[in-house]
């Protein structure tokens, strides 16, 4: 059902700050960004090297009852989440819901770039908030 990793991502509490450190200190640029209201979040794609594997996806919260405000008040910056790009969400959410695992929503919701997006429940996927990725 995974097709490959899409992007790994890192909450962090201030996004112009993140960008500039990734770019002086692993000369990493900034591929698309975009606010996405629905999910409360400022986010950056970054690609490494060539920009063909998976790419680093950087979260600031947008308002302070997001789920990555909470995420930074609890854990502090880090990676807060792997996404795995697939071709189907429905159809994958459906898979894994068949097989015991919670997933956050009953339909898709809007994710970075118009792909649909779904998360697989962190306390059911061994700690790691798991993302499905389909993309536009
Ligand atoms: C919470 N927990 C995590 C976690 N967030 N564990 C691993 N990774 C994370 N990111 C743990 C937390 O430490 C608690 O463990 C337990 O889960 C709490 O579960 P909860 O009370 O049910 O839930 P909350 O309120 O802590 O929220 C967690 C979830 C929330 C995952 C439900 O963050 C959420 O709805 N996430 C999906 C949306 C999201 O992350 N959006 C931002 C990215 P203990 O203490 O009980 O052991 S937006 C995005 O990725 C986009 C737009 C895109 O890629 O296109």
């Amino acid at each position: 059902e995974f097709l490959r990793i899409d992007h790994v991502g890192v909450a962090v509490p201030d996004l112009d700050d993140a960008l500039r450190f990734y770019a002086e200190m692993f000369g990493m640029h900034v591929v698309h960004e975009e606010t996405n209201e629905d999910q409360g979040v400022r986010e950056a794609m970054l690609a490494v090297g060539d920009g063909t594997g998976p790419r680093l996806q950087l979260l600031a919260p947008a308002r302070p009852d997001s789920a990555i405000a909470k995420f930074l008040d609890r854990s502090g910056p880090g990676l807060q989440q792997l996404a795995y790009t697939v071709a189907d969400v429905e159809a994958t959410a459906a898979a894994l819901r068949a097989r015991g695992l919670r997933l956050l929503y009953d339909t898709p919701r809007r994710g970075t770039a118009g792909s649909r997006i779904n998360f697989v429940h962190p306390k059911d996927a061994g700690g790691v908030l798991v993302e499905l990725v389909e993309p536009a």
